[in-house]
């Protein structure tokens, strides 16, 4: 912490972004530290490698967001922070071009650093963190930087975004604690909670019913595994965002272990997504099939035939589930 600390107060000109398919964690990161920064006079700017999907317009000013394109030309950055995830190859293009010009690079992050994949040189990671946005919160206290209501807003953003409105607060008494100091800051965190998890649309109601519609059960109703076909999000006008909880609501299932989504992006090409309870751990199956994610939420992006891949993950998460049952 001290070693990142020191590298921001050195720093002059600092980019900060976050993976691809970014989410309320990592844009609240951003948006928080970027307020923050912009307050002892840095030059802060945010570059995301892909744009931020429009659920969060409401939340999050898109304007202070720049896309970074492939070959573009930066600017020259002394420092570039990256929230929520310590995988480069989630924010390349952008890593290489920073690599390149020769940016010291800091990942900032909760997630577990996997066996099979890049690892970060620098980096702070606290996995007991239930959301990127505590370290950030963290960070800026240290910083002696004052709260103010943008700050506040985005880093509750973070907060109860992970935590899916304080669900999953890893066993600790921060998010709670956090919360209350942001609290008098504030502005309107019901309409926060509601941009992040009560705005449906008829077609996304479509969506879900279809998905529930089609749950299959393996291993006693231990797993339950869902296949969306690309087709279902072109027919109701939707796009990959609002899949992002449907996995959720398997999982809360009573009885279910282990819960996928198979979302097909084009022909034979999916987002694998899986969610778990009782420790189970499917970072992984995650990891075997080239992705990564926590311990209880995961995911990959994998190539083949539905049939054979579907096989292979059931095979492997009941052999997981059975080893778990046992040990
Ligand atoms: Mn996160």
């Amino acid at each position: 912490m001290q070693e990142l600390l020191n590298h921001i107060q050195k720093s002059e000109r600092i980019l900060l972004t976050t993976h691809r398919d970014a989410d309320g964690d990592g844009l609240g990161s951003q948006i928080a530290l970027y307020h923050a920064l912009k307050k002892i006079g840095k030059n802060v700017s945010i570059h995301n490698v892909d744009p931020m999907p429009k659920k969060y317009e409401k939340l999050i000013d898109k304007n202070l967001l720049s896309i970074y394109q492939e070959n573009q030309q930066l600017p020259l950055f002394d420092l570039a922070l990256v929230f929520d995830t310590n995988d480069q190859r989630l924010i390349e293009p952008l890593f290489s071009n920073l690599t390149v010009q020769g940016c010291q690079i800091f990942f900032i992050d909760h997630h577990p650093i996997l066996k099979q994949g890049p690892k970060p040189k620098n980096f702070f990671i606290d996995m007991k963190a239930a959301s990127t946005g505590e370290i950030v919160f963290k960070l800026i206290d240290a910083l002696k930087i004052p709260l103010d209501t943008p700050i506040a807003n985005a880093l509750y953003t973070s907060l109860v975004f992970d935590t899916q409105l304080f669900r999953y607060t890893r066993a600790s008494s921060f998010s709670h604690e956090m919360a209350l100091k942001l609290f008098p800051y504030l502005f309107r965190p019901e309409d926060i909670h509601r941009h992040l998890f009560g705005v449906q649309t008829p077609e996304k109601m479509e969506l879900l019913s279809r998905a529930l519609g089609r749950v299959k059960y393996y291993l006693e109703n231990k797993i339950a595994i869902i296949h969306l076909k690309h087709q279902d999000l072109e027919e109701l006008h939707l796009d990959t965002e609002d899949t992002r909880d449907v996995v959720d609501k398997i999982i809360d299932i009573d009885g279910v272990e282990v819960a996928v989504l198979f979302r097909e992006d084009k022909n034979q090409s999916f987002k694998v997504s899986f969610r778990s309870k009782n420790n189970i751990n499917v970072l992984g199956v995650s990891e075997l099939l080239g992705g990564g994610g926590h311990h209880h939420a995961s995911g990959a992006y994998i190539k083949g035939n539905f049939e054979e891949l579907n096989l292979k993950v059931v095979n492997f998460l009941s052999d997981l589930i059975k080893t778990h049952a046992h040990s």
